[in-house]
């Protein structure tokens, strides 16, 4: 008899999120970003970097555009939720805090969260593409990842460390 049968022992991911901001107090934002992640009952908080600010990597068919600087941050997380259910909840909480989504790429945003890595999966569907499909050439998400977790493994078997040069 399994007596344990009204115990539901979620299996639990271990995921990474990538925050950006660059409007209306970038860092405040972040924070609270950060703030609602954590307090959703599916997600166990595990490591925040610090913030960095950083220059705005502007789309490459706009490079004359002005954009304040961003404060990005990497967060990691456990998480019984699937990607699609976690891509959901972080497009919820974009929107609670009141962004825009514009048809122009790259515009400033109030918030942005995106999910990096999640667990040693690899996901290519219309709306989700895990690993993030540019974290490997953005210093503003290595370099907040390898603070919180140095040792970092992609599923394609890059480390962390290779693609910073370190
Ligand atoms: N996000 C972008 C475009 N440019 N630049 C910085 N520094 N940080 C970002 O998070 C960022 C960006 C689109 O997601
Ligand atoms: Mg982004
Ligand atoms: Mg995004």
């Amino acid at each position: 008899m399994n007596d344990k049968k009204n115990t539901c022992a979620a299996k639990y991911s271990r995921t990474y999120l990538g925050l950006g901001s660059n409007l209306e107090n970038p860092a405040q934002q972040v924070q609270l970003a950060i703030q609602h992640i954590i307090e959703t009952k599916q997600i166990q908080f595990i490591a925040q970097s610090q913030l960095f600010q950083n220059k705005a990597l502007l789309h490459p068919d706009r490079l004359n555009e002005i954009q304040q600087d961003y404060i990005n941050a990497v967060i990691a997380v456990d998480t019984s939720l699937t990607p699609v259910e976690l891509l959901n909840r972080c497009q919820q909480i974009e929107n609670q805090m009141g962004r825009i989504h514009s048809s122009k790429r790259w515009e400033a945003r109030i918030i942005d969260i995106d999910i990096l890595l999640f667990d040693d999966l690899t996901i290519s569907s219309i709306n989700l593409t895990i690993p993030h499909p540019e974290m490997k050439n953005r210093i503003f998400v290595l370099k907040p990842l390898f603070e919180i977790a140095a040792d970092l493994v992609l599923p394609d078997g890059d480390s962390i460390k290779k693609l910073l040069k370190i």
